[in-house]
C-alpha cells in the first residue's frame, strides 16, 4: 500500500534526575556529597532509507519514543544516557513541524535530529564548592514534551509520465522498466505512483508513472492533483497522449486540445511544473495502418511546443528506443549541470544532515507576555533552569536565585520595562522582581 502523508508523534527521552547522597569515609566522620548526575535522554532521529518506499507503515505505528536517561546514583556514579531512536522514512520525505518544511531528506542516509533528548540533572556532588560544602539538592532531569510532526513524501524520479487516464502510461513504464503496474482499458487504473528503473547504455534513470489527470484536476476533479507532487522533483516530464483519441473522436484537433489541457493543469498546480523541460509522446501508433494523420499532429505539436514529439507504441515497442535515448539525453544534461553546481558547493554545505539551528539560536531569547498584572517570561534557557530545579527544596531555590542574579536577569527584565515589585513567572516559578 502506498501512502504519501503521515502524522507522527515523537518524544525524545527525558534527562535522568541528579541524585542527592552523602557518604562518610571509613573511619572518619568527614561527610562528602556523592550524588551522581542523570544521563541524557535519547534523541529522535529521522533518516531517509531505501528500505522503505511509502509512509504506509506510519498508519499502524504512530508513536515514537526515545529512551529516558537513567537517574544519577550514589558514589558519584552517573546515570546512563538513553538510547536514541531512528525512524526510517522513504527517500524524498519532507518533514514539517512548526515551520512549513524543516528538512527535506533527499538522499540515502540523510537525517535530522528532530527532537533532542533532555539533559541530565546534576547530582549534589556537582554543586560542592568552598561556600557550599554539603549541598543538599540536585537538579531534576530535563523533561521533553511529545509533539506531532507531519511527513510528506515526494518521490524522486528523473522523469515523470503524465497524461490523461488510459493514455498508456503504465504500459510504457512496464515496457521500458521492470515495474509491473496494473494495466487496463478503463480510466483511473493506476491509483498510486509507480517507480521504474530504466537501463540505458551503462547507466540508468528512474521514471515515475502517476495516476491520470483530467481537466479540473487542480480543483480535485478525477483523482485530483494529489499525485502531482510526486513529479515536482523530476528533471523532465513526458506528456503522454493517447493516439486512439483521434480514432474515437475522428479528428486530430482532439489531441491538440488534450495537450493544452495538460499544460494548463500543470500550470495551475505549480508554475515550476509548467516550466520543467519535457517531451511529448503519441502512443498506440500500432492502431494506425497509416500514419499520415499522426504525422500531421506531430508536426503541429512540435510547432506549438518546440519540444521533441515521438510517435510510439508501448505494446509493439515501436519508438521506445528513441524515447529512452531522448529522455536520457535530457536527464543527463541536467545531471551534469547539477554535479558541477554541487562540486562548487562541496565542503560548504553538508547535504546529508540537518540540525534544527533555530531552536539553538533562540535559547537565550527572552520574550515577555503580560497576563493581567503578571509578566510571563518565555525563554527556553530560563524555563529549562526552573524546570530542572526542585522548587520544594530551599537550597535548590537559593541556588537558582543565585544563578539568575549572576545572569543579570533582573536587570534585563527591568530594561524590558518590568517595574520593581512586579510579579514575574518563569515556568512554575512565581516571584517578585526585587534587587
Ligand atoms: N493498441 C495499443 N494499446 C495500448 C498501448 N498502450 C496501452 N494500451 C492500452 O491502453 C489501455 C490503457 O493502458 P494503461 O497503461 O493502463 O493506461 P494509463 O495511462 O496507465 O491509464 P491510467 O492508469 O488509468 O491513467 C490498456 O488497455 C492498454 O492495453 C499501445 O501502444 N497500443
Ligand atoms: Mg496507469
Amino acid at each position: 500500500m502506498f501512502l504519501d502523508e503521515a502524522k507522527i508523534n515523537i518524544k525524545a527521552g527525558d534527562g535522568g534526575n541528579g541524585m542527592i547522597s552523602f557518604f562518610n569515609l571509613r573511619g572518619s566522620r568527614k561527610k562528602i556529597s556523592s550524588g551522581g548526575s542523570g544521563g541524557k535522554g535519547g534523541n529522535v532521529i529521522i533518516r531517509a532509507s531505501s528500505n522503505v518506499n511509502t509512509l504506509y507503515g506510519f498508519k499502524k505505528k504512530v508513536h515514537f519514543k526515545a529512551q529516558n536517561g537513567q537517574n544519577g546514583m550514589s558514589n558519584t556514579k552517573s546515570g546512563k544516557n538513553g538510547e536514541e531512536i531512528i525512524i526510517e522514512v522513504p527517500i524524498g520525505t519532507m518533514i514539517k513541524d512548526r515551520e512549513p518544511v524543516i528538512a527535506d531528506l533527499k538522499e540515502e542516509g540523510s537525517q535530522i535530529v528532530i527532537a533532542e533528548g533532555g539533559i541530565g540533572g546534576r547530582g549534589n556532588a556537582s554543586f560542592t564548592s568552598q561556600e557550599r560544602r554539603f549541598p543538599g539538592f540536585a537538579e531534576k532531569g530535563e523533561i521533553i514534551d511529545e509533539r506531532w510532526i507531519d511527513l510528506e513524501l515526494r518521490l524522486i524520479a528523473d522523469a515523470s509520465l503524465v497524461g490523461f487516464p488510459n493514455a498508456g502510461k503504465s504500459t510504457i513504464i512496464s515496457s521500458i522498466s521492470a515495474a509491473r503496474p496494473k494495466i487496463a482499458d478503463y480510466p483511473f487504473t493506476t491509483l498510486v505512483p509507480n517507480l521504474g528503473v530504466v537501463s540505458f547504455r551503462d547507466d540508468a534513470f528512474v521514471v515515475v508513472d502517476i495516476p491520470g489527470i483530467i481537466e479540473g484536476a487542480h480543483q480535485g476533479t478525477g483523482l485530483g492533483d494529489k499525485f502531482l507532487r510526486h513529479i515536482t522533483r523530476s528533471k523532465a516530464l513526458v506528456i503522454v497522449l493517447d493516439g486512439q483519441q483521434v480514432i474515437y473522436e475522428g479528428k486530430i484537433s482532439s489531441l491538440m486540445d488534450t495537450f493544452q489541457i495538460i499544460r494548463k493543469e500543470l500550470k495551475l498546480y505549480d508554475l515550476s511544473l509548467f516550466k520543467k523541460d519535457y517531451l511529448i509522446v503519441i502512443n498506440k501508433v500500432d492502431l494506425f495502418p497509416d500514419k499520415t494523420e499522426l504525422d500531421i499532429v506531430r508536426k503541429k505539436l512540435v510547432k506549438k511546443s518546440g519540444k521533441p514529439v515521438l510517435i510510439i507504441s508501448a505494446i509493439t515497442g515501436e519508438g521506445l528506443d528513441s524515447l529512452r535515448a531522448s529522455l536520457y539525453e535530457k536527464i543527463n544534461n541536467i545531471r551534469v549541470r547539477q554535479r558541477e553546481e554541487n562540486a562548487k558547493l562541496a565542503g560548504k554545505i553538508d547535504f546529508r544532515s540537518y540540525t534544527i539551528e533555530n531552536t539553538k539560536l533562540n535559547e537565550d531569547k527572552i520574550d515577555v507576555l503580560k497576563e493581567g498584572s503578571e509578566f510571563v517570561i518565555k525563554c527556553k534557557r530560563l524555563e529549562r533552569m526552573v524546570a530542572m530545579t526542585d522548587l520544594e527544596n530551599e537550597e535548590a531555590l537559593d541556588y537558582l536565585k543565585y544563578k539568575l542574579k549572576k545572569m543579570k536577569i533582573g536587570d534585563r527584565l527591568k530594561k524590558m520595562g518590568i517595574d520593581e515589585g512586579a510579579t514575574v513567572i518563569i515556568g512554575k516559578l512565581v516571584f517578585e522582581l526585587i534587587d
